[in-house]
């Protein structure tokens, strides 16, 4: 019998709402349920992140690791292989279709980025295998830009040739990989591309290179044959003061300046949302009017901390929000829901890494169940319509149809009254609009 990684864990199956308790159980998601006219699994997309689960020793910038992990004393290429090995029985015991990985997440550096490169091409050899066996797919892959000290100061946003050379070379390995394991993405976040201070910043010059280093990588794409899709993630800060990626609209307008948006699309996370001040539905209704709603990372951060904590989604609010914006888009196409997320240090055992899927799992496929319902209702639609009924007709119309100017409305608008301009604005109905939220949500979910 193969070794088992998880011997405390079976499959974890779906048991409905009947008993309230939690435990190793989906009781929202129900992978081939159909909702709207298309299964859970494939509205959903659910991917877990190597990094956090397979990487993540739990320790924060005060202690060491806390994880209690089964790969705990390997190293080196031992451990890259039993970490493999260990992945994809979490994957099928889950029950998941996707996961994510970064270059460095699965295998360790050499000295040159030739002996790298080795490392990586063992490993995903087996991803090759497995994924031949299991039917699992890679949501997205990408390159870490950011631990190795080379990157200090950035990769293709560095003030220094040879490191936008090397950071050129690592995704160039990264988009080969990518092909070979089947990607449907390839992800890049802007780890360290920003700047501390302008003190010692030419920003202009840094952002140049970074439109170039993106064309080129994604010439090298075309080049290679390799169509899955480009997606930048923005984040506005941490670890650089001020990232250019700062949110999704700094980065719609950072692709339009360069010609990136026809290559390009976004990959937005909700804790990174909220470190740039806004909701996470905020970010994806930004990007879906853009017509650059690419993928999603599935997280959430806490009212009371200012930095990124990438907590696993429990916030039905928040998820039902974000799905309601992925309904109206029609879902995410080669996108998912990638749970870039960890337990807490507290949380240490290999069970917490199960749990911490199951609640981001429940959490979003309730909020898939109640957004279809908004949407099916048109709740939000119908009354959006209403509030701005008076651009379909008379002066709106003609607004909008650009046969106006400000002469004409001058003329049309100077002799009304007060009291009449006050009978053309209503009432937002914030209080009955959440009311009625909350009501979707109990109702759809009870
Ligand atoms: C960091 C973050 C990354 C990206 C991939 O905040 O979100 O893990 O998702 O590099
Ligand atoms: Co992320």
């Amino acid at each position: 019998m193969a070794k088992t990684y998880f011997p405390n864990v079976d499959k974890i199956p779906f048991v409905g709402t009947s008993s309230l308790k939690s435990g190793l159980n989906y009781h929202y998601y129900n992978a081939d349920e159909v909702i709207g006219g298309k299964k859970m699994r494939d509205w959903l997309r659910f991917s877990v992140a190597y990094w956090h689960t397979f990487g993540q020793q739990l320790n924060d910038i005060f202690g060491d690791g806390t994880a209690i992990r089964p790969w705990n004393g390997l190293t080196g290429m031992d451990l890259a292989k039993a970490r493999v090995e260990a992945a994809f029985e979490f994957y099928d015991k889950m029950g998941v279709d996707f996961f994510c990985f970064h270059d460095r997440d699965i295998a360790p550096e050499g000295d040159t980025l030739r002996e790298t490169n080795k490392n990586i091409e063992t490993i995903t050899d087996m991803f090759v295998d497995y994924q031949k066996q299991t039917g699992m797919k890679v949501l997205w892959n990408t390159a870490n830009m950011f631990t190795n000290p080379r990157f200090v100061s950035g990769a293709a946003s560095s003030p220094f040739a040879d490191i936008f050379a090397f950071a050129a070379a690592q995704v160039k390995e990264g988009l080969d990989t990518a092909k070979k394991v089947g990607a449907e993405n390839y992800v890049f976040w802007g780890g360290r591309e920003g700047y501390e201070t302008l003190l010692n910043t030419d920003m202009l010059r840094e952002q140049e290179h970074l439109a170039k280093f993106f064309h080129m990588a994604a010439d090298y794409a075309k080049e290679i044959g390799y169509t899955g899709q480009l997606l930048l993630e923005p984040k506005p800060k941490e670890p650089m003061m001020h990232q250019y990626d700062f949110d999704a609209a700094t980065t719609i307008a950072f692709m339009k300046t360069y010609g990136l948006d026809g290559t390009y699309k976004l990959n937005l996370e909700g804790n990174h949302a909220n470190l740039a001040g806004h909701t996470y539905q905020h970010e994806i209704r930004t990007a879906r009017e853009a017509g650059l709603l690419g993928s999603l990372d599935a997280n959430q951060g806490d009212k009371l901390i200012g930095w990124d904590i990438d907590e696993f989604p429990s916030d039905l609010y928040e998820a039902t929000l974000a799905m309601y914006e992925v309904v109206e888009n029609g879902g995410l196409g080669k996108g998912g829901l990638n749970f870039d997320a960890k337990p807490r240090r507290s949380s240490f055992t290999p069970e917490d890494m199960f749990y911490g899927h199951i609640v981001g799992m429940d959490t979003f496929a309730a909020g898939l169940k109640v957004a279809t319902r908004l949407h099916d209702d048109r709740v939000f639609d119908d009354f959006i319509k209403d509030r701005y009924a008076s651009y379909d007709e008379g002066i709106g119309a003609s607004i909008e149809a650009g046969k106006e100017d400000f002469k004409s409305l001058n003329d049309y608008i100077i002799d009304k009254p007060q009291s009449a301009l006050l009978a053309a604005t209503k009432s937002g109905r914030l209080e009955e609009l959440k009311d009625t939220l909350n009501h979707y949500i109990i109702d759809t979910l009870k």
